[in-house]
């Protein structure tokens, strides 16, 4: 199984909105396992397919200690926000190394549809709620850096550009002998 190359702010790609899942075929499950396994291999508690350059609505997330509880949401819709908020320390794979507070709905209601197709909804909160909402922005074309300051944004930004042109960020997936450090 290869790991698939997670695409880095501010790169343009994860400002695309992506497609709904028209039929759960083969291809939708070879995808969710792609994902899980770039996921755990990057650890990560969550991942979209924007991510990953693949625009289309789907969503793997494990936000268990143990990561044995393997979650993936397919055309996943928000069908309730709480009133009141949370705030939660938020680090995103394709911001590495930066971590903000952001304020999001603390209960959420979500529909998805499962391997057979059909729709199934549940409701979450804490980890999984914030998780649940990050991932859906993704696939929105948005970032956890787009609900903080424009002055911390334009920081990271800068900070991320710098980054990748000394090479520091080169993308682990690309680089032709790349060893895994762990
Ligand atoms: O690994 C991740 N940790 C995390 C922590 C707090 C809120 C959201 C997240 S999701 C992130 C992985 C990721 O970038 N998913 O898109
Ligand atoms: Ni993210």
């Amino acid at each position: 199984m290869n790991k698939l190359e997670v695409l880095h702010f501010p790169d343009k790609r994860l400002r695309k909105v992506a497609e709904p899942i028209k039929k759960v075929d083969q291809g939708v499950k070879d995808i969710i396992e792609q994902m899980f396994f770039t996921m755990y291999e990057e650890k990560g508690i969550g991942l979209a397919a924007t991510q990953v350059n693949i625009h289309k609505r789907i969503i793997v997330i494990d936000v268990s200690e143990k990561k044995d509880e393997k979650i993936f949401l397919i055309n996943p819709e928000i069908l309730f926000l709480s009133e009141d908020n949370d705030e939660m320390e938020e680090g995103c794979l394709s911001v590495p190394g930066f971590y903000e507070t952001v304020s999001r709905p603390k209960n959420i209601k979500v529909s998805s549809l499962n391997l057979d197709g059909d729709l199934f909804e549940f409701e979450a909160n804490g980890l999984l709620s914030t998780c649940i909402q990050h991932e859906i922005d993704h696939l929105n074309g948005k970032l956890f850096v787009d609900h903080i300051s424009k002055l911390k944004k334009s920081r990271i930004e800068k900070k991320i550009t710098k980054l990748k042109k000394e090479g520091a960020l080169a993308s682990r997936a690309s680089a032709p002998n790349y060893k895994s450090a762990t």
